[in-house]
């Protein structure tokens, strides 16, 4: 058991540094506020379990948005409603971790009601615990789905009724119907009896996924004294009263002297394995050393954006690069992004080529950026690295990019594809100036690939037309520093 039951838990920070407050020793929660008491069973529960090292705890959108200010474990905050499918990815990846999902009543049945329930009935070894405090806390007491019928909230000012608002949803009811859960639990942060129980509900929780049995979820009755508007003592007083009326305490599942521990295991990945998988020969690796013969500065590691006109083959060029990265030995990532493009914008799409695994797929800085036309230029030309590269179709873009940080090249792909008998390769011309501008990717790579991103064989001896094209025009010109 921990020896600080009385003071601060050793699961948390001894000061909040990394709250915004100016006082760093207190949390940001109301007085009364049920978060900060679970906060405090948790820390308890981790300390006296020895698995600090090894909790990941996702907190939510929602007054404890700022879980990570006080637990000293691995923290994420991530989106409304998604710490479900974060704690899935994660306990998927680190199955030796401890995995919570903390969430509001907002978060957890609102917004992210069907990310809970697809995680729940998959079974995911993790540990949910539900602040059910019956209103948005967070955003000034709005009606939640669990508001109790009557229950006054800024947005059912007379009173939440089921002919408008339905009936508040009674989570752990609905979750135990569900085949996979093991445990599930309905507790209340009330008096110490109660308490006591939440405590070891949290504890039994935890237990569950520590000895890999499965999911749980602890519902747990929290007060909210200022979305209320009560004092401490009322709040407390009416969860007795009227929360428990309809959301009755006790275990609504518990499978877990049934269930057997199933330890998942972690899919270690393998280049080799996934080379073979894709049939791509393995001494393609040694085409990597003859990529660096080009004039560019850009060489590996490039945070490619393209961008263009929807319709240019603009997606087909990012997925073109990140095949060929594939197969150049480079650890890939490719994105798209679809949205207004569809009726005229810009359509882009984000690549990475990376000697060390990529964190996110996500370009925000890019060292290159291919632009077809000037909606596109405009666009994206600030957010170019310094020293990075613009390649531009002149046939459509008629400006010089206004950097003088940036190298850029200038190459008429439109008009030469034109020339080839089809304008829709022009995006392989701007491929084949890139190929000459950079040391990322090799002619040879390119082709090789070419089967795997043209469907169409009959076209694929036009595509390296285009792409030879564009690596003499570009070798015909000296890049503009
Ligand atoms: C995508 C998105 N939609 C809506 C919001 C606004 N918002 C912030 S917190 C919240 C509800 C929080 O309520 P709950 O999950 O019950 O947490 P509590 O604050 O009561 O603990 C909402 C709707 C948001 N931040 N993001
Ligand atoms: S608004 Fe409610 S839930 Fe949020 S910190 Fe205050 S008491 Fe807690
Ligand atoms: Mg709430």
């Amino acid at each position: 058991m921990s020896d600080k039951k009385l003071g601060k838990a050793g699961c948390f920070y001894d000061i909040y540094e990394r709250s915004a407050t100016a006082n760093k020793d207190v949390t940001h929660y109301c007085p009364g506020c049920g978060h900060g008491v679970l906060h405090k069973l948790i820390a308890e529960a981790i300390d006296d379990f020895g698995i600090r090292e090894k909790t990941i705890l996702i907190s939510p959108v929602g007054c404890s948005v700022f879980a990570y200010y006080y637990f000293r474990v691995g923290n994420i905050q991530c989106a409304h409603g998604r710490a479900p499918a974060v704690a899935t990815g994660i306990k998927r990846v680190y199955p030796q971790s401890i995995v919570i999902s903390y969430q509001g009543d907002g978060d957890l049945a609102a917004i992210g009601g069907n990310n809970i329930l697809q995680a729940a009935n998959r079974g995911e070894n993790i540990t949910v615990f539900f602040v059910n405090n019956a209103i948005y806390g967070m955003t000034g007491g709005q009606m939640a789905p669990t508001t109790l019928i009557g229950q006054k909230t800024t947005t059912t000012p007379r009173g939440r009724s089921q002919i408008n608002e339905g009936y508040p949803m009674k989570i752990a009811e609905l979750f135990s119907a569900l085949e996979a859960p093991v445990y599930i639990e309905r507790v209340a942060l009330t008096d110490p009896k109660n308490t006591n129980k939440v405590r070891r509900a949290v504890r039994k929780a935890l237990k569950t996924q520590m000895e890999n049995k499965g999911f749980s979820l602890v519902e747990v009755l929290s007060a909210c004294p200022s979305g209320w508007k009560m004092s401490s003592v009322q709040a407390k007083e009416w969860i007795d009263e009227a929360m428990v009326k309809h959301f009755p305490l006790g275990v609504f599942k518990d499978r877990t002297e049934e269930v057997q521990p199933s330890e998942a295991k972690r899919h270690v990945f393998n280049a080799d394995d996934l080379h073979k998988k894709l049939d791509i020969p393995q001494n393609i690796q040694a085409s990597r050393e003859i990529r660096r013969t080009a004039s560019s500065n850009i060489g590996q590691n490039a945070r490619i954006i393209i961008a263009g006109f929807g319709g240019q083959g603009i997606l087909l060029l990012g997925v073109g690069l990140a095949q060929a990265g594939m197969q150049a030995g480079y650890q890939v990532s490719w994105i798209p992004s679809y949205g207004p493009e569809m009726r005229g914008g810009t359509a882009n799409c984000h690549v990475n080529l990376s000697d060390k695994r990529i964190g996110s797929p996500i370009v925000s800085k890019p060292d290159v950026l291919i632009v077809m036309n000037l909606p596109s230029l405009d666009k994206f030309e600030d957010c170019v690295q310094a020293g990075g590269l613009i390649v531009y179709d002149t046939s459509l873009i008629k400006k010089s990019p206004r950097r003088m940080d940036v190298s850029a090249l200038g190459i008429p792909a439109t008009e030469i594809a034109d020339e080839l008998g089809n304008a829709r390769v022009a995006n392989m011309v701007m491929l084949g100036a890139l190929i000459a501008e950079t040391s990322i990717i090799d002619k040879e790579v390119v082709f090789d690939a070419l089967p795997d991103f043209i469907k169409r064989k009959n076209l694929i001896s036009l595509n390296k037309q285009a792409i030879e094209k564009g690596i003499e025009f570009a070798d015909s010109l000296v890049s503009v520093a």
